[in-house]
């Protein structure tokens, strides 16, 4: 009777003690894709999202970051359905990226729809926010939490810019949303579109002489060594990043296993967006001064200058704001308007 009591206990212990659903097959790699690697906030979010599943999952999710998007051989707009697909497991992308196959992403896209941080805020906490899981949600992946490439300023090897006229003739490498060569062809540039992986040689060689990106990513790739020697800080649009899950992946888990992996995104990104805005809230310019420290030339509009970029693009952002829809639009509007002013 001791006996059989002991062994019945000891069944107990193993079954609690058993991963949550025995039943569960954990693949031995789940394959997270992202754009850049761990110098950069996106990687680092990456690195901090894997490292924190594997501790709170103890080890049963073994997350492998795959940066370059490799796992889509370097073409970023192929990233989300690759994850619909099953090739990749997990992901962290930019809104930009997605775009092509999600419509409403392009919002974010919208020049200067987002004059600061906290209008980025009002958007991703918000009601919009919502509706863009959702949307994601209905389009077969899982989403967890936002994090953040940042605002796109525009650099270049020729001159520096400080209205839509310097613009002319200069030739833009930019990322794979046909709203990027809309905005870039009102203000009298020739965009080209290309990945990532395409445009550091293409700007090495000269084939272009200039792109878009936050400051974090012209420090970690270097882009001064590529003759980006002129930086406008103009602020036309920022990139979200999204932390998603494939839905089949996402099923597979037990209910603790979703939890971890839901608060370690949610975590990760918290992270990812401080490292992204560190130096750059005003009235620390740190990266700013980092960047000049390089000897680039880094021009800073007075609002009148920024505003005759804002003219000159404004039937794009009318254009585009049909496309992705003038409901989501206008809450989008409203929304930015609403937002705490310091
Ligand atoms: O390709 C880019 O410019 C990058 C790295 O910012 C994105 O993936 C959107």
């Amino acid at each position: 009777m001791k006996k059989s009591l002991a062994v019945l206990a000891a069944a107990v212990a193993a079954a609690v003690a058993a991963p949550a659903g025995a039943q569960t097959k954990y693949a031995p790699e789940y394959r997270l894709s992202t754009v850049v690697g761990t110098a950069f906030p996106w990687g680092k979010g990456g690195e901090i999202w894997a490292n924190k599943v594997r501790e709170c999952s103890n080890g049963r999710i073994n997350i492998k970051m795959y940066p370059g998007a490799a796992l889509v051989a370097g073409d970023q707009t192929r990233e989300f359905t690759a994850i619909r697909q099953g090739v990749i497991d997990l992901a962290i992308g930019s809104t930009i990226n997605w775009s092509p196959q999600v419509k409403e992403l392009n919002l974010f896209s919208l020049p200067f729809l987002m004059p600061d941080y906290r209008a980025i805020d009002a958007l991703t906490q918000g009601p919009v926010g919502k509706d863009i899981f959702a949307i994601l949600e209905k389009q077969g992946v899982v989403p967890l939490a936002w994090g953040e490439n940042g605002f796109r300023e525009v650099t270049n090897s020729k001159r520096p810019i400080r209205t839509p006229d310097d613009m002319k003739g200069l030739k833009f490498r930019v990322v794979g949303s046909p709203l990027f060569n809309d905005t870039f062809t009102a203000l009298g540039a020739n965009p080209t579109q290309m990945s990532w992986a395409d445009a550091q040689p293409a700007l090495a060689s000269g084939a272009v002489d200039g792109q878009e990106n936050p400051l974090t990513v012209f420090t970690a790739a270097k882009l001064q060594n590529v003759g980006q020697k002129n930086v406008t800080l103009w602020g036309y649009v920022a990139d979200p990043l999204i932390y998603v899950v494939n839905k089949e992946v996402w099923a597979s888990w037990t209910p603790e296993d979703r939890k971890c992996v839901q608060e370690a995104a949610v975590a990760a990104g918290q992270e990812n967006i401080r490292l992204a805005r560190a130096g750059l809230i005003a009235p620390d310019d740190s990266m700013v001064k980092t960047v000049e420290g390089l000897g680039v030339n880094v021009v800073r509009l007075t609002p009148q200058e920024r505003e005759a970029f804002v003219k000159a693009t404004r039937k794009v952002y009318d254009k585009w704001a049909k496309q992705i829809g003038p409901e989501l639009v206008k809450k989008a509007e409203a929304s930015i308007a609403a937002r705490p002013k310091n």
